[in-house]
């Protein structure tokens, strides 16, 4: 009888993830152009749990672009990143040092495309992923190149309605065709759209929808995300043209959830939220719409336009899953007909920010995703932010070490459950602007960042406890987690 392996398999990614919007900084430079993040503003005077992206209306972009350009940059975080734009050079030699194999980031869609609508794209831009993608290679890793993490161009939202549009769709597979084409034989991995499924949170920097001249702002989400499946289904089919090397993967944010209760009215909340969440990669992975969402959407009174050639467009499927973990919630029947909310579990300790930590919910995650789809699987990000303290002899991140080991340890038992999950893409290595909120202070890495919430600080980088560790088992492929 054949044997599952409680292993790491020998030509496993070990690798950590980043995004340009939240690192490069440069925001200026090179010609690049406002993006959807760029905008996004730090406010310090709310409690961590509730600093998540909310709605965003034109009006606020307007304020937003008409105060970056008068140069009040300060509560806008993502214009600086961390500066990786100038330091990679240095930052990718300490990640060689932790031992990864492979690196993930994004291209910033704005340097190459500055308004999305341009004919040409812009050299500068290219050039410098060039340089990147070089140093990534030379510093033997294997680069993972997302196309589209929150990095829209701002002008395609202002003049566009951003992904509700269709001309978005156009001008989206232009940018690909020309950094596929571009980097056709230094980068082999790729991911579409980030976290494609993210509709009630993150949502304006997925889906650059804004509140202004939609009757029905979820409905035009929704439409928003069905164009964006027809572009990364069409991207899928131009790839494989330019290199049939190529890996095209699709990307999720998992979602997982258990049933509030032992009532068999949450279990069906639990399995109908489940599926809308699934929704993203059965039309990825499947090719085609599924039954239950027609239900839904018919339900819900939203009206999803399919144009001529969508079904046939959305048959190009993706190469491989991917997708980031970070906690799981409960769902319960009200809270699933409340607009598909979710609920803290109990029996689970949180973050700061409400993000419970849940080792087991990956491993059940891992199997559901493989039961499936079937198809290798990368987890392209997991990781905890915490307030790290810097002390006089450095930061002491036993929390982060804890949450890793634990991680790895489900990763390493649905590796031996038979999942074919081929990378693990630690979030991220280098402390960066944190995402939905939009602050520094939240810290991922196992390398501290000297920069405070507002630019402040020597933007030095110094080792954290957690780097050496994390090294360590790189070096032993996991064999004692
Ligand atoms: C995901 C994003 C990342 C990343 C991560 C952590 O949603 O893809 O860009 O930042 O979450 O989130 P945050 O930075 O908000 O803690």
């Amino acid at each position: 009888m054949k044997k599952n392996k409680r292993e790491f398999p020998k030509n496993f990614l070990w690798g950590d993830a980043i995004a340009a919007n939240q690192s490069e900084g440069a925001y200026d430079v090179g010609e690049k152009g406002l993006n959807v993040s760029d905008i996004n503003e730090y406010v310090s005077d709310i409690p961590p749990e509730e600093r998540m992206e909310g709605e965003i209306t034109s009006e606020f972009i307007e304020k937003a672009v008409k105060q970056i350009n008068d140069g009040k940059i300060q509560s806008f975080p993502k214009l600086r990143g961390i500066d990786f734009y100038h330091t990679y050079k240095d930052d990718l030699k300490l990640l060689k040092e932790l031992g990864l194999n492979t690196f993930r980031t994004s291209i910033n869609w704005s340097r190459i495309f500055p308004n999305g609508i341009e004919e040409e794209p812009n050299e500068a831009g290219l050039k410098f992923y060039d340089q990147l993608f070089d140093e990534i290679l030379a510093n033997g890793m294997e680069p993972m190149i997302t196309l589209s993490h929150y990095e829209m161009p701002i002008y395609l939202t202002t003049h566009y309605q951003g992904w509700y549009s269709r001309e978005v769709i156009n001008h989206f597979v232009k940018y690909c065709k020309a950094v596929l084409e571009r980097y056709k034989d230094k980068v082999k991995y790729w991911i579409v759209v980030n976290q494609i499924n993210l509709i009630t949170y993150e949502s304006f920097c997925n889906i650059g929808v804004t509140e202004d001249g939609v009757e029905n702002l979820m409905e035009a989400k929704y439409q928003g995300l069905h164009n964006m499946m027809v572009a990364s289904a069409k991207v899928k089919e131009a790839a494989q043209s330019i290199n049939p090397d190529f890996e095209i993967g699709m990307m999720v944010f998992a979602d997982k959830v258990y049933p509030a209760s032992t009532k068999p009215e949450d279990a069906l909340g639990t399995m109908l939220h489940a599926q809308m969440e699934y929704f993203f990669t059965d039309v990825l992975l499947r090719g085609k719409y599924p039954n239950y969402a027609f239900r839904f959407f018919e339900e819900q009174g939203y009206d999803i336009k399919f144009y001529d050639g969508d079904e046939e467009a959305l048959k190009n499927t993706a190469d491989f899953l991917s997708f980031s973990y970070y906690y799981t919630n409960l769902v319960s029947k009200e809270s699933n007909d409340n607009n598909r909310s979710i609920l803290p579990n109990p029996n689970l300790e949180a973050s700061p920010w409400g993000w419970a930590v849940d080792p087991i919910g990956l491993r059940i995650t891992l199997n559901d995703y493989y039961d499936r789809y079937q198809c290798p699987i990368y987890i392209t990000e997991n990781g905890i932010g915490a307030f790290d303290t810097l002390e006089s002899d450095g930061v002491h991140d036993d929390y982060r070490r804890y949450y890793y080991e634990e991680h790895l340890r489900q990763v390493k038992e649905a590796i031996y459950d038979g999942v074919d999950v081929r990378g693990y893409y630690a979030w991220g290595p280098i402390d960066i602007v944190s995402c939905s909120s939009n602050e520094m202070s939240k810290r991922y890495g196992f390398i501290y960042v000297d920069i405070d919430d507002y630019g402040n600080g020597s933007k030095k980088r110094l080792k954290k406890d957690s780097f050496a560790w994390f090294q360590k088992t790189i070096q032993e492929n996991g064999a004692r987690l």
